[in-house]
C-alpha cells in the first residue's frame, strides 16, 4: 500500500509567487503543490495537500489526519510556527511523525523568527532551501517515516 503523506501549508502561504519573490522565490502555491505530487508519484506515495490561514481549520486537518490513516505531515506552520501551542499540542496529540518546512532560512531573519514551536517534537526541519525543501521533505517522508 502506498504509503499516505499528508502537505499542510500555514497562513499567508496561499500567496506565495504574488509577494516577496526576494524572500519566497517566483513558486506559487500551485506550483508547490504540483512539485508535492510529483515528489510523492515518484516515491511510490500518496499526498494530500491542505492550506488554510486558520489555525483552528489546520488543527481540525491534523485531527483528520489520524483517522484517514495518514503516516507522515510535512508541514510549513507559516507564522504560527512561532506562536502556537495549539498547533504543536494538535501534532502532539495525534503522534503523526512530520517535518517542518521553511522556504526562507528563518535563522537569517528577525529574531522573532528565530524559535519555533515545533522543531522540538519535529522528526526533521529543513530551511532555507527554497521550495527543494517541500521535495526533500516528502522525499524523505515517503522513504523513511
Ligand atoms: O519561510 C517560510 O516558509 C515561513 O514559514 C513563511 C512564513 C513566515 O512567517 C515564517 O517565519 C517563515 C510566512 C508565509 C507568508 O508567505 C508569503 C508569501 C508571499 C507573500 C507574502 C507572504
Amino acid at each position: 500500500m502506498a504509503k499516505k503523506i499528508l502537505l499542510i501549508n500555514g497562513p499567508n502561504l496561499n500567496l506565495l509567487g504574488m509577494r516577496e519573490p526576494e524572500i519566497y522565490g517566483a513558486a506559487t502555491l500551485t506550483d508547490v503543490e504540483s512539485l508535492a505530487q510529483e515528489t510523492a508519484q515518484h516515491a511510490g506515495a500518496s499526498i494530500t495537500c491542505f492550506q488554510s490561514n486558520h489555525e483552528g481549520a489546520l488543527i481540525d486537518r491534523i485531527h483528520a489526519a489520524k483517522t484517514e490513516g495518514i503516516e507522515a505531515i510535512v508541514i510549513n506552520p507559516g507564522g504560527l510556527t512561532h506562536t502556537s501551542v495549539a498547533l504543536r499540542d494538535a501534532l502532539v496529540g495525534v503522534a503523526i511523525p512530520f517535518i517542518e518546512v521553511h522556504i526562507s532560512n528563518i535563522h537569517q531573519r528577525e529574531a522573532f523568527r528565530h524559535h519555533s514551536f515545533l522543531s522540538e517534537i519535529a522528526r526533521g526541519v529543513l530551511c532555507g532551501l527554497g521550495i527543494e525543501g517541500y521535495r526533500a521533505a516528502i522525499d524523505f517522508a515517503a522513504k523513511k517515516l
